[in-house]
């Protein structure tokens, strides 16, 4: 069988990832390189070392997003774009993100090295926090790519004070020039990001590679829950304003909600909660947390928040206590057009067994999809384990998602 030219190096590609990787917050648990801390900046200046190694042009754009370029035979074609992102949950894995920046890297040196020149033009993205960061929302960098920053999300103060556009700024963008420089439906040609799966479904059903079919809409908001602190020896239980069983109940609410049965797959999860004053023995007074629901489904979404947020108020009101729900967030889902489906079914077709899924979880594909098509490539998960230490793919099954990314860039660039 004649070898495919843009093979990628397997070793190469897993001493990259491992080096990026290293760059982690020693202090916490499991792969931590959370955004905008010094961690992050040493990762990213490392990438930039590798992007220019490898022959791209690197800047900086105004949302702050990595990119090299790469010209193509076409210059006044819109570029085919790579990407990803390599900030991390806390505690997080050593493959969510990183392993679509570095496959990008790699097919552009295979390029290189084999001469091969596109027609499009093609760009590698370091997208600035995907994941969810101290400032309530997530995909900062593509929704600044895309022009899908509102000025209130741009003035959110993380714990620490920093405003978000600061926090661009120093990672090298410009806030003030985001607007300008936004990217609109025809300036990308296709956007394509290899990532791993972080679900159970390939493992499962013994495929190497999945085909994107779509990806889920989150939708995020922040519950306060204000009732009255107290010393917890001397309040009898019938004369108490508990901010925690009160939000505890709101919880599991939602928890049942997301439960019943939809017309799509529906998870909500409630994953931070700050108590306050967070005393042993003192009625918290206070209690704020962050909930997500997600769905393929917009409506679903939508309606499903509607209910929980009339099952705050009712429990508010039942227990006396004051609550208040913003919005922090929301991310479309999208649908992966089956024009590009079929061509990267063609292109795993070459390389290894594939299997088409949805993606439960959130890309910044999702922003992507608001200018440009977007495809969507997985690698398995071992146990359908992500977000946590235990995070860990085969780097041949990485080195399979590499190559069905070149092969599906060969066949994008060719129509
Ligand atoms: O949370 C997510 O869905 C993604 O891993 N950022
Ligand atoms: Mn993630
Ligand atoms: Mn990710
Ligand atoms: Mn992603």
């Amino acid at each position: 069988m004649s070898t495919f030219p843009l093979k990628p190096d397997a070793e190469r590609v897993r001493s990259n990832i491992e080096s990026l990787a290293a760059f982690v917050d020693e202090s916490k648990p499991g792969w931590t390189r959370r955004p905008f801390t010094g961690w992050y900046q040493q990762g990213r200046d490392w990438l930039r070392e590798e992007m220019a190694a490898c022959g791209l042009d690197v800047s900086i754009d105004a949302a702050s997003n990595l990119i090299g370029r790469i010209a193509g035979s076409e210059p006044g074609l819109p570029p085919i774009m790579i990407g990803s992102h390599t900030d991390t949950v806390t505690g997080g894995g050593r493959y969510d993100g990183i392993i679509g920046v570095i496959a990008g890297i790699e097919i552009a040196r295979r390029l290189r090295e084999t001469g091969t020149v596109l027609r499009h033009p093609l760009e590698i993205v370091d997208f600035t926090a995907e994941e969810p960061s101290e400032f309530g929302i997530s995909t900062i960098g593509s929704r600044g790519m895309v022009n899908n920053l509102s000025a209130e999300m741009m003035d959110r103060q993380d714990l620490t004070g920093l405003l978000l556009k600061d926090g661009i700024r120093m990672a090298g963008g410009r806030p003030e020039l985001i607007a300008g420089e936004a990217r609109n439906k025809g300036d990308v040609s296709l956007y394509l990001e290899l990532h791993i799966e972080q679900g159970p479904v390939l493992e499962q059903t013994g495929n190497k590679l999945g085909v994107v079919t779509g990806i889920v809409g989150i939708h995020r908001y922040r519950v306060t829950v204000e009732g009255k602190p107290n010393h917890a020896g001397t309040t009898p239980m019938n004369m108490r304003f508990d901010a925690l069983t009160g939000a505890s109940q709101m919880v599991l609410e939602l928890e049942s909600i997301c439960r019943e049965t939809y017309a799509e797959q529906v998870v909500g999860t409630i994953g931070k909660l700050h108590v306050e004053p967070n005393g042993a023995n003192v009625i918290p007074g206070r209690t704020v947390f962050e909930l997500e629901v997600r769905s393929l489904d917009a409506d679903i979404l939508e309606g499903i928040m509607r209910r929980f947020q009339e099952s705050v108020h009712r429990i508010a009101g039942e227990r006396k206590l004051q609550a208040h729900v913003d919005c922090l967030s929301k991310s479309e889902a999208i649908r992966v057009a089956d024009d590009v489906q079929q061509t990267i079914r063609a292109a795993c077709r070459e390389t290894a067994p594939s299997f088409d899924l949805p993606s439960g979880a959130g890309h910044d594909a999702n922003q992507l999809a608001r200018i440009a098509p977007v495809g969507m490539i997985f690698v398995p998960s071992r146990d359908g384990r992500s977000h946590c230490p235990e995070e860990w793919t085969e780097y041949e099954d990485v080195a399979l998602g590499v190559e069905a990314v070149a092969r599906a860039l060969l066949l994008f660039d060719q129509k």
